[in-house]
């Protein structure tokens, strides 16, 4: 559980995301596929592209601010993410089948992102509380693969 000054300072770093959720969407996914090649494997639609088509394509442009979004929507509900999650852990279970590890993976390349593009809004506690909320929202997506089934 997050104290209300977790989600301040997760709050206020939100704001610099905003400015441009597709950019931030693309760099942390880049350094996902960077970090861990394995999670580039289940993306049907990139995983032929040659690393610089990668990076330039804007169709992972498009899918950051996908990917963004989504995160910002639940970030917004400060734990209270029930019916945010549900389709997410549906989908990224039985469609896409997703293990949690790549979610945690996922985790550390956002939090190392935004330690290196915000360090002002990127003090110890905010990536304490970054930290927090990736875990909290791993164990939560963690809950809804076992519902179907999914021990990714
Ligand atoms: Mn993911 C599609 C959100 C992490 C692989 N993802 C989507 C969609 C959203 C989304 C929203 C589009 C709707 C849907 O299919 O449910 N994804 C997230 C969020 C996180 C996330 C908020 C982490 C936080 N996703 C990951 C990780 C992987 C992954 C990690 C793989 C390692 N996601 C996918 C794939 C698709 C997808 C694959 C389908 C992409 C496509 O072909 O359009």
């Amino acid at each position: 559980v997050l104290s209300e000054s977790e989600w301040q300072h997760l709050l206020k770093l939100w704001e610099k995301v905003e400015v441009d959720p597709s950019e931030h969407g693309k760099i942390v996914l880049l350094r996902l596929f960077h970090d861990n090649p394995k999670t580039l494997e289940h993306f049907e639609k990139f995983k032929h592209l040659k690393p610089d088509e990668l990076k330039h394509s804007e169709d992972l442009k498009k899918h950051g601010n996908t990917v963004f979004t989504a995160l910002g929507k639940i970030l917004k509900k400060k734990g209270h993410h029930e019916a945010e999650l549900k389709p997410l852990a549906l989908s990224h279970a039985t469609k896409h089948k997703i293990p949690i590890q790549f979610l945690q993976d996922f985790g550390s390349a956002f939090s190392h992102t935004m330690a290196e593009k915000h360090p002002a809004e990127c003090g110890a506690d905010t990536q304490a509380a970054i930290k927090k909320f990736m875990d909290m929202f791993c164990h939560d997506m963690a809950a809804g693969y076992k519902e179907h089934g999914f021990h990714g």
